[in-house]
């Protein structure tokens, strides 16, 4: 059955329980190796052009599944199958959580666009760190995005990522502070230089494992210049840029909470990676992340610095042979323009 089919069917269901379906399928098929290696043949786009070696692993691509997907780690070998170089599970907080009031996801097919207003919830760390210990180490890169809970007061949020990082830094090839969402109240608060410093001086006490930054694409260059150099000289070791967009003028017909995503937000999620790519390439690790629907647009990101990619909303209108077809058509692109390795491409507009 192709993808077109399958989403046809998964679109007659609310967002939401589409997900739990294919969650299912995936967690069923994550249990069967013949299924998972015939997924992986069919998906996987195996070239040495495109294999990085980062944080000790080897990326086989460099598009991973962005965070929010597989929650709770149990998509994860599946996602690796599908196409995926890397799969970032979580975002997961210290205790369980349900998150917000449904409905929260909402598609606009229109627009390929999702806003959601999910709120964290997972598991919890106990739960999910008992999957990883079942997985990890795989034989591809395993990201861990940690959040705090809804109800740990805003004084308490660095205990919180304390006891993440002591949890999850044995059980990721990189971690993932998460203050970047629009669906934790006041979350975003954390996004000031003082927090920043504090968490990374606290985190390198505790572990060597890289620990990258999420940010959200809501504040000005300035701002997310000044926040990521702040993380970098204190221990950060990458940034994502962006999370999902609080700006419901990019997106007609957008309800008035959540986070949107996709094609909508491309220009918006650029244009802050690209400022702090100008200020950090060569100094740090860079994922771009927003937006990416089509091999031109992760080829753009790369030549303007990104090391790695991230795809959420695409993956939903696309679909596994969209991943493929990028990853396949980013060797065509680096081989018009001369390149033997991803490697030479990568902010190959400031050399
Ligand atoms: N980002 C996180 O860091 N943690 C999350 O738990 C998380 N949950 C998400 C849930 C949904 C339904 C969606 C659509 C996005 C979520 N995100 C989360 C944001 C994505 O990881 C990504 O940064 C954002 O969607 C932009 O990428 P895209 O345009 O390719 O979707």
């Amino acid at each position: 059955m192709d993808y077109q089919t399958i989403k046809n069917i998964l679109f007659k269901f609310d967002p939401e329980t589409a997900h739990h379906i294919a969650e299912t399928a995936f967690e069923l098929a994550g249990f069967c190796p013949p299924l998972l290696k015939a997924l992986q043949k069919r998906y996987q786009v195996e070239d040495p052009i495109l294999t990085q070696k980062i944080f000790g692993k080897d990326f086989k691509n460099p598009i991973g599944i962005a965070a929010g997907f597989d929650k709770n780690a149990t998509m994860t070998k599946t996602l690796h199958a599908l196409g995926f170089g890397y799969v970032e599970v979580g975002t997961v907080t210290p205790k369980p959580q349900a998150g917000n009031p449904r409905p929260r996801l909402f598609r606009y097919p229109r627009f390929e666009a999702l806003q959601n207003a999910m709120g964290f919830n997972n598991d919890g760390a106990a739960v999910v760190k008992a999957r990883l210990q079942r997985i990890y180490p795989a034989n591809f890169p395993i990201g861990v995005n940690i959040g705090k809970n809804k109800t740990t007061p805003q004084e308490k949020a660095l205990e919180d990522y304390r006891f993440l990082i002591e949890q999850f830094h044995t059980l990721g090839d990189y971690l993932v502070i998460n203050i970047s969402s629009p669906n934790t109240p006041n979350l975003r608060d954390l996004q000031n230089e003082a927090f920043i410093k504090d968490l990374f001086t606290m985190a390198k006490e505790i572990t060597t494992t890289p620990i990258l930054l999420k940010i959200a694409p809501d504040m000005s260059k300035k701002q997310a210049i000044e926040l990521t150099t702040t993380a970098v000289e204190a221990g950060a070791s990458g940034i994502i840029a962006t999370n999902t967009s609080i700006d419901y003028s990019l997106l007609k017909g957008a309800k008035d909470f959540g986070g949107i995503s996709g094609k909508v937000i491309q220009q918006k999620s650029f244009s802050i990676f690209k400022a702090i790519a100008k200020e950090l390439f060569g100094k740090t690790l860079l994922i771009s992340v927003g937006g990416i629907d089509s091999a031109q647009e992760a080829y753009k990101r790369i030549k303007a610095g990104a090391n790695l990619l991230q795809i959420y909303t695409a993956f939903i209108y696309g679909g596994p042979k969209l991943i493929h077809d990028i990853n396949q058509e980013l060797i065509t692109l680096l081989q018009q323009d001369g390149f033997s390795h991803i490697t030479e491409a990568i902010g190959a507009d400031y050399k």
